[in-house]
């Protein structure tokens, strides 16, 4: 089983996309565990001068970006698919999800997380609830009742949209039962249980 090392600060920042990723393709986690604060200085920075969670040492390489990692990982295994590529029914779908989630949601409800734990001001909340909370209840009204993003097939859009919706129920940014629903459905999912990335979503 091939291995990854991961470097993470815990269950639920972003490392818990890639440890959930692993988990579902069947790579062996070599956890690198980072203490908060260590991150901006060597000898992490020297792995990742962004100074950021997470990174990946995988096959001689070394990978920062989650969502690129996550990509990464999984085109290198054959089986379970993850991915949707070109030709594909179901790419523009998956590749709609895979950027709303990724870019339009991940980055700001992040920010609305660690404002609401006053890791950071209250200034970055105000900032993006308005617009979040419009844009979560119309994504989450478009949520499939059964099934994942793109039909039957579990890719990485359901798992960069679990990531983002924990957040957004979390931060009381969005309630949605439709989006409690489909929670409840990747959070059953035995990788998502061996990652531990819901695992503080009460059911
Ligand atoms: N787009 C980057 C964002 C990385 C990021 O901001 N990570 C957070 C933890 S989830 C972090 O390192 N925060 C601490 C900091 O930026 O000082 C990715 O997806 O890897």
């Amino acid at each position: 089983m091939a291995t990854i090392a991961l470097y993470g600060f815990g269950d639920t920042d972003r490392s818990g996309k890639i440890r959930w990723t692993a988990c579902e393709l069947g790579l062996e986690i070599e956890e690198r565990p980072v203490a908060f604060g260590k991150h901006l200085g060597p000898p992490y920075t020297d792995v990742n001068p962004f100074g950021q969670i997470p990174t990946v040492e995988y096959g001689g390489k070394t990978y920062v970006e989650s969502t690129a990692i996550c990509h990464l990982l999984a085109e290198d295994v054959e089986e379970p698919k993850l991915w949707i590529g070109r030709g594909e029914p179901e790419r523009t779908t998956y590749l709609h999800w895979l950027a709303l989630f990724g870019e339009t949601f991940e980055g700001r409800l992040v920010e609305c997380a660690v404002s609401k734990l006053g890791l950071i001001g209250p200034e970055y909340f105000a900032l993006h609830e308005k617009a979040l909370r419009r844009k979560l209840a119309v994504a989450a009204a478009r949520l499939p009742a059964e099934g994942y993003l793109c039909g039957s097939q579990f890719t990485l859009a359901d798992v960069l949209a679990g990531y983002s919706l924990r957040l957004a129920v979390q931060t009381g940014l969005l309630d949605h039962e439709g989006a409690r629903a489909y929670l409840r459905r990747l959070a059953a999912r035995p990788a998502a249980k061996a990652s531990r990335v819901f695992a503080s979503l009460p059911d």
